[in-house]
């Protein structure tokens, strides 16, 4: 009787804990102080509110919500993430331990010009740090949220075996750390989120990335290698207008029934809209160049929460794809590769004619909220490949392409 008591008793907790909290998050002014999430170390600064927003510059607390795609590690053998940076590096002969600790942030940040929105992220940038290991390698992982988060958080893994793929060991409280020892036993592209319920509303604010577990002997060589996630974005704006016709609106609330609808209001790389395009394009930011006859490897997840992606590069083939995130099954000179929600795939091509390359989900509307990135490729023009015979200069300069 008294075991039944104490079972009782604990599924009630949870129950009372979970109610209590959602309704904390569902009544919480966004602007008030339970979301002064502080500016995360590494942020770079850009977004700063325009003239005519509705928000104050201290309201924003979140610069730069989006993780460029080369913020990745460039191999399997750090030992160490912490504070956005990965060390200790090792010459591998065998298995390792990666120790990755997390730090949760909730937030506002600005995802298009003028327009705002609350944003939960892991570093505090979406999407999350990529986590790369291979094969037989320990990840002891540490989760930690901050004292000002309005909510606990998780992760479930995908590439965990294990109840919850993590998550039942990493539920953390706001100021508290969890701590959860794994072997990674599968090698894929896996993606990472956070489970706490309501699942789809915490996914829906930012909180998502990838673990790459390289199979043992580790991937090919490439030249470039570069981190995408998509996903949509649910806000009390609905889903009939395009991502430049939500500029200067102010701060948009999140919408649990346009997901419910599968109406986003965004569909975005890499957390906001045009967040790797312009001087953010891959191959164009912070002095990375590719070049003609350069091999580049995309890890490319899909948190949906609810579409699928049809990735697609225009003006490229895939050369190869790991189908679904799988080593084991691989594809090859393909147009456009299949995400699942809650997915992922590897793509690799080498470039071989200069320009700009657009990546697009090929569900094509999608562009117009906002999933459109953009590889900028430099090198001698090559006719033998790509030759201009007669064009009219004005028109192709403004098709984008
Ligand atoms: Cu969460």
């Amino acid at each position: 009787m008294a075991r039944v008591l104490v079972v009782f008793a604990a599924v009630f907790s949870v129950i009372f804990f979970t109610l209590t909290y959602l309704a904390v998050t569902h009544n919480a002014p966004l602007l008030g102080g339970g979301a002064s999430a502080t500016v995360p170390a590494g942020a770079t600064s850009s977004a700063a509110p325009v003239a005519g927003s509705s928000i104050s510059p201290d309201a924003v607390t979140i610069r730069g919500i989006s993780r460029h795609p080369s913020d990745m590690p460039d191999s399997p053998n750090y030992t160490v993430y912490e504070g956005g940076t990965w060390s200790k590096p090792v010459r591998r002969t065998g298995p390792i331990t990666i120790t990755a600790t997390f730090q949760i942030t909730e937030g506002i940040a600005q995802v298009v010009d003028g327009t705002y929105l609350e944003y939960w992220t892991f570093d505090g940038a979406v999407p999350g740090p990529m986590i790369r290991g291979m094969e037989g390698d320990t990840l002891d992982f540490h989760l930690k949220n901050s004292a000002t988060s309005t909510m606990p958080h998780d992760v479930d893994f995908h590439a965990v075996t294990g109840p919850g793929g993590g998550a039942t060991r990493l539920l953390t409280a706001p100021g508290a750390e969890s701590e959860l020892k794994v072997k990674l036993l599968h090698p894929g592209i896996y993606v990472y989120h956070c489970a706490f319920p309501d699942i789809p509303t915490h996914i829906s604010h930012g909180m998502y990335g990838l673990i790459v577990v390289e199979p043992k002997g580790g991937l090919p060589k490439v030249d470039h290698e570069y981190y995408l996630m998509q996903s949509e974005l649910y806000t009390d704006a609905g889903g009939a207008k395009s991502a430049n016709e939500l500029t200067n609106k102010g701060l948009l609330q999140y919408d649990g029934t346009n997901g419910n609808l599968e109406e986003p209001t965004f569909v975005v790389w890499n957390g906001r809209p045009a967040s790797v395009t312009g001087e953010r394009a891959i191959g164009m930011f912070n002095g990375d160049v590719v070049k003609t006859g350069d091999t580049v490897r995309l890890f490319v997840g899909n948190i949906g929460p609810n579409f699928s992606s049809s990735f697609h590069a225009i003006g490229e083939i895939f050369d190869t794809v790991d189908v679904e995130g799988s080593f084991a099954l691989q594809n090859h000179w393909v147009q456009s590769t299949e995400i699942p929600a809650g997915g992922a795939v590897g793509v690799e091509f080498r470039v071989e004619v200069p320009g700009d390359y657009t990546l697009v989900d090929h569900a094509i509307f999608r562009i117009h909220k906002g999933a459109v990135a953009s590889l900028h490729v430099t090198g001698a023009d090559r006719p033998d490949i790509y030759q201009s015979i007669t064009y009219s200069k004005e028109l192709a300069g403004s098709s984008g392409h």
